[in-house]
């Protein structure tokens, strides 16, 4: 079977327009504390917020229908699905489109993060479904491919250049035999993209290994955002000196080199023993301890149709992470929710939406 590129299709940058946006209620309560009621309340403003933009649907369980229902505003759309968890980013189909126009998904195998070594939970059966489920429902072309990698693991510009991490990209329990070449390949394949610029690691205790959409993303085409850590104590530190060298160092699919925008480390923040007790201990499920350092960041956001939507977490980093973010984008209104309880749960805004882009 032809790939995507050979047949036309490429993936969109994010800020072109979007058809809507697709979104998992969270319920597992092995990752989400006190049976994700408090996370159940914030994707509930995710949702809301998003919604004021474009259309969201809202996967959810059979076993959660009528409570989603009864959360969410009429405005959204509320589908059962079967998953594992709720991470849309990371199990949603990235979607493409062609140059007529039609709809096109890559559907990432997925296997929790790290398999059965350092997978994050067993078993994933569900969450691997997701994506060619939802492509089935938009009757748009799905394209499998051919090596394991997340939605959060990429961000692109929309104009043939991928931006991705080693740590995730050559992470050996994704894809154990996987070459620097091969993946790019994929990428570029499956993505419809001519170029890729790589980054090391990701943002220090990120449990996915260091997914780029919590360390750095395109703000428009030649511009990328970085989160940045000015104390030389902070592991954070090193990681996004690194990730400035290889951005300066690199250039992008139209030749140009890539101008970078800093936005401050959130405060640094760590689970409290209240919270991590609120968290149900099964076997192969997630294992949170009081004190372990959350893996914070502002870059983690969603752009929707004439918006941003950031996480904010009550410390003193978030004023000026919103002054960065509506310095960079003047058009878009800055909407920034309180997502601690996303945090939580190991990512964030951008980890739980996946846009869908217009046709
Ligand atoms: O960062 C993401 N894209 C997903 C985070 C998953 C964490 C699972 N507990």
């Amino acid at each position: 079977m032809s790939t995507p590129r050979e047949q036309g299709f490429a993936m969109p940058a994010e800020w072109a327009p979007h058809a809507g946006c697709w979104m998992i209620w969270p319920e597992r309560a092995d990752n989400w504390r006190l049976g994700a009621k408090p996370a159940q309340a914030a994707f509930s403003a995710v949702a809301t917020a998003i919604a004021r933009f474009e259309p969201v649907t809202m996967l959810v369980s059979a076993a959660q229908y009528a409570q989603a229902r009864a959360m969410l505003p009429g405005a959204v759309r509320v589908v059962e699905m079967s998953t594992n968890d709720a991470w849309a980013r990371d199990v949603g189909a990235s979607f493409l489109l062609d140059a007529s126009g039609a709809l096109g998904g890559v559907d990432w195998p997925f296997n929790a993060w790290g398999g059965l070594s350092n997978g994050l939970y067993f078993p994933w059966d569900k969450d691997d479904q997701v994506a060619a489920k939802m492509l089935e429902m938009e009757r748009a072309r799905r394209f499998r491919a051919p090596r394991i990698i997340e939605g959060g693991a990429i961000h692109v510009d929309g104009e043939g250049t991928v931006l991705v991490t080693e740590a995730c990209l050559l992470a050996p329990d994704r894809n154990m035999d996987a070459t620097r070449q091969e993946m790019e390949r994929v990428l570029k394949d499956h993505l419809g993209a001519s170029h890729v610029v790589w980054l090391g690691s990701g943002v220090p205790f990120d449990e996915t290994g260091g997914h780029i959409d919590n360390l750095a993303c395109f703000a428009r085409p030649g511009v990328v955002l970085l989160s940045w850590c000015d104390d030389p104590a902070d592991p954070h530190y090193a990681v996004s000196r690194d990730a400035q060298a290889r951005l300066l160092g690199a250039m992008d699919a139209r030749g140009r080199s890539l101008t970078i925008e800093h936005i401050p480390m959130p405060t640094p923040m760590f689970i409290t023993a209240e919270e991590a007790a609120g968290i149900d201990q099964v076997e192969n499920g997630m294992n949170r301890v009081a004190g372990e350092r959350l893996a914070a960041s502002y870059v983690n956001f969603y752009i929707a149709n004439g918006a941003i939507i950031a996480p904010c977490f009550g410390v003193p980093t978030d004023a000026p992470a919103r002054a960065v973010l509506e310095k960079l984008f003047p058009q878009r209104e800055v909407v920034m929710l309180p997502a601690r309880e996303i945090l939580l749960g190991g990512g964030n805004i951008h980890c739980i939406t996946q846009q869908q882009p217009k046709a």
